[in-house]
């Protein structure tokens, strides 16, 4: 077993049931905190995944660079809060670290995917970033701390956890592909990630 420092995957770490009470969670989030289209710093292309976020801080994307914020870009609304169910397994996968701030949601209709990048727009590297999939199968790839460190791919299906800490919290990563028709999770397909996040420093005083 992999130290909680390093890269974990987590098969079904979600069991049916629970998936399905997380989508419903989502489903009542995602009415108050709609899905939006980021777009790329500069270029303004369009990503081909849509997203929306939970917690204290949302992840945005748009024409003047990428950033946390407390609102939504539409609405204008501060971010629903993160459900407890996400809560509880941010401090089973990374205990010790200080609370998640950020629950992006991105969602990927078929056909998506999503370029090789690192997480990095947090103040703290500390603690590990926590994903969850749910829906369809997904291929994700993993490399090191530079673009042109060698690869290797795995599948990341419905309930699956990946926490990326240690020395593979700033690797590279991405989704080449999500595999249509891969689960029934989704009433008309296509596949959830949600990314949970410690954004700020903790104060050193608390
Ligand atoms: C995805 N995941 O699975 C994209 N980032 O759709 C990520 O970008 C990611 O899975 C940081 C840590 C884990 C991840
Ligand atoms: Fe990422």
């Amino acid at each position: 077993m992999t130290t909680s420092s390093g890269f974990r995957l987590l098969p079904e770490y979600f069991d049916r049931p629970l998936q399905q009470q997380l989508v419903d969670t989502l489903r009542d989030l995602l009415s108050e905190a709609p899905l939006f289209q980021p777009v790329m710093p500069r270029t303004g292309k369009a990503f081909s995944v849509r997203m929306s976020n939970c917690g204290s801080l949302g992840w945005v994307s748009d024409i003047n660079g990428y950033r946390y914020q407390a609102n939504h870009p539409v609405t204008g609304k501060p971010w629903p809060q993160m459900p407890d169910v996400l809560r509880d397994l941010w401090h089973d996968v990374a205990p010790g670290a200080p609370e998640p701030e950020a629950c992006l949601i991105n969602f990927y209709e078929p056909g998506a995917r999503m370029g090789l990048h690192q997480d990095r727009d947090e103040e703290m590297f500390e603690a590990p970033v926590v994903s969850v999939s749910l829906g369809d199968t997904a291929t994700f790839r993993i490399g090191g701390q530079t673009r042109k460190d060698p690869t290797r791919s795995m599948r990341l299906a419905s309930g699956d956890v990946v926490v990326l800490g240690g020395e593979t919290r700033l690797a590279f990563h991405g989704i080449d592909r999500v595999l249509d028709g891969t689960s029934t999770l989704l009433k008309n397909g296509g596949r959830i990630n949600l990314t949970l996040r410690r954004v700020t420093k903790p104060s050193q005083t608390s």
